[in-house]
């Protein structure tokens, strides 16, 4: 269990009485409330089994109202609850610690309404993201975010989040994108900020506070996302490169030659494409390279783009930056070498343990890690680097046979030190979970996790919300 193996102490919440599955009986429709260890145990482990809890039973509500009256009776009994969609989080913030109460979204996936002249999408926090891209995409919209877990993932844990992927170097990351929240605090209350109005400059912009919280302050149960228009011609290429010092010149140059168009600059190093075609069984369109960057175009007029991309490509090949490379608009295509991208990140997982990290560097350190983790990890660990450019954001995953309290004590703090001296951040997209808090005063300092203290106590000051999660417990020496 978590428990053990992060060595956590359980608060004293209350502890689930057949009274209190009697009451959510009373209220969710008897399928609807999971109590067998069999049913509930997938609902325990993290996708990356990283973390499992021992929550004894899930509750999946249907309508916020439920969600409501479910909260309130936890609070008034306080029970701990842990809000939960795809569970395809990454820092173990959607299992349980101990006992905690599951509430999962997954029947709340309704499509409420959708202006396909401003883009508005009005939608339940369970839709899954890939549902909702295909949905819109009749509407020749799309949503503003790609990510590899689309296909189970949900909106109102990519809110939660505040999910980075794929497309944020074009459109933007969620606080841009969301245009309103309907949540339900832990006494039950309905906060509606469900506004579907691009400008709304009343007050404080209070649906910030849930886009990122991580289901500490609040169960997202609705969301009003703007959705861009669908690009009339998308096309896709895959470069091989030398180095990483070529690498950033091919992004300050993909940024000056496609400019407007350039809709995804990913890049990889061999060993994250190598370990991927090995064990996810894909095959790689170009050669072996020490780097592989990956460019995609969003743009309006199929010809003019390719046109474009294919200049760059002869171009940067003229110039050595690209040693080989393709490109292609065909959307097959496109999808096979997007299937390897996304890939990378269970890839690891097939035959071992993986420590993920999710870091934002200054651009020039971007790679720097990679290089320090593989000189101290030795021959104990597989170290690489692959991730979003344009965001800064590096992923580096370490993987290795199992887990080991060695292989994990070299990893950390170290590598959140490192982060820290460049001034860097620990979590670039994945969020802060169960796995750091212990860390977040590398990229907070006190004033600020105090703030979020005071917010935690106004809002949640029962702290049944997703507990050990996010804000680091008080130390000793700061308790008053
Ligand atoms: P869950 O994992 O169920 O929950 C995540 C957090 O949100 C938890 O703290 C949970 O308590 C909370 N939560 C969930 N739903 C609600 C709700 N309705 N109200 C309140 N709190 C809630 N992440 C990125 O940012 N970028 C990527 O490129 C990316 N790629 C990924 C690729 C793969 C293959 C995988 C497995 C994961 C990837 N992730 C990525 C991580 C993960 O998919 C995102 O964090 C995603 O947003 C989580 O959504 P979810 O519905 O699975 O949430
Ligand atoms: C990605 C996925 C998770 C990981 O692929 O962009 O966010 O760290 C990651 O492997
Ligand atoms: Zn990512």
């Amino acid at each position: 269990f978590s428990s053990e193996k992060y060595a956590v102490k359980r608060k004293n919440f209350g502890i689930l009485k057949s009274a209190d599955v009697e009451y959510f009986k009373s209220v969710l429709s008897e399928d609807r409330v999971l109590t067998d260890e069999s049913d509930v145990l997938p609902f325990n482990i993290d996708w990356i089994k990283n973390c499992r809890g021992q929550s004894k039973i899930v509750l999946k509500p249907k309508t916020t109202d439920e969600v409501s009256q479910i909260l309130s009776y936890c609070n008034k009994n306080r029970l701990a609850v842990c809000p939960q969609g795809g569970n395809t989080g990454l820092v173990g913030g959607s299992v349980p610690v101990f006992d905690e109460i599951v509430i999962n979204l997954v029947h709340m996936n309704k499509i409420i309404s959708l202006d396909d002249i401003s883009g508005a999408l009005v939608c339940e926090a369970g839709c899954i993201l890939e549902n909702l891209d295909n949905y819109v995409r009749d509407h020749n919209l799309i949503m503003p975010l790609d990510l590899g877990a689309k296909g189970s993932c949900h909106i109102g844990g990519n809110i939660s989040t505040n999910a980075g992927g794929l497309r944020l170097l074009r459109y933007g990351n969620l606080h841009g994108s969301v245009l309103g929240i309907e949540a339900v605090k832990a006494d039950g209350t309905v906060v509606d900020c469900l506004r579907t109005l691009k400008k709304d400059n009343t007050g404080y912009h209070l649906k910030h506070l849930f886009i990122g919280s991580e289901g500490t302050l609040g169960v997202v149960t609705k969301v009003a996302i703007h959705c861009p228009a669908l690009p009339k011609a998308v096309s896709l290429g895959f470069f091989g490169v030398e180095n990483f010092e070529n690498l950033l010149k091919l992004y300050k140059s993909a940024k000056s030659s496609l400019g407007e168009i350039l809709s995804a600059f990913e890049m990889a190093d061999n060993k994250s494409i190598s370990l991927t075609v090995e064990n996810c069984k894909l095959s790689n369109p170009i050669g072996d390279y020490p780097f592989y960057v990956l460019i995609e175009t969003h743009g309006s007029d199929e010809t003019h783009d390719s046109e474009k991309l294919n200049r760059f490509l002869s171009q940067e090949m003229e110039s050595g930056l690209i040693l080989d490379g393709t490109v292609t608009s065909e959307p097959a295509k496109i999808k096979n070498i997007w299937h390897i991208r996304e890939s990378i990140a269970g890839a690891g997982l097939i035959n071992g343990y993986v420590f993920k990290y999710d870091v934002s560097l200054p651009l020039r350190n971007y790679y720097d890690l990679v290089l320090t983790l593989r000189t101290r990890v030795g021959d104990r660990a597989r170290v690489y680097g692959y991730g979003h450019v344009g965001d800064g954001n590096i992923h580096i995953n370490v993987s290795a046979s199992k887990y080991s309290k060695e292989l994990y004590a070299i990893l950390e703090p170290f590598i959140y030190e490192e982060v820290a001296k460049v001034g860097g951040s620990i979590s670039a997209e994945h969020g802060v979970g169960f796995r750091k808090p212990q860390f977040i005063h590398y990229s907070k300092d006190k004033t600020a996790l105090q703030l979020m203290r005071d917010l935690k106590q106004s809002m949640d000051p029962n702290g049944i919300l997703n507990p050990y999660k996010v804000l680091p417990d008080v130390p000793d020496i700061e308790k008053d």
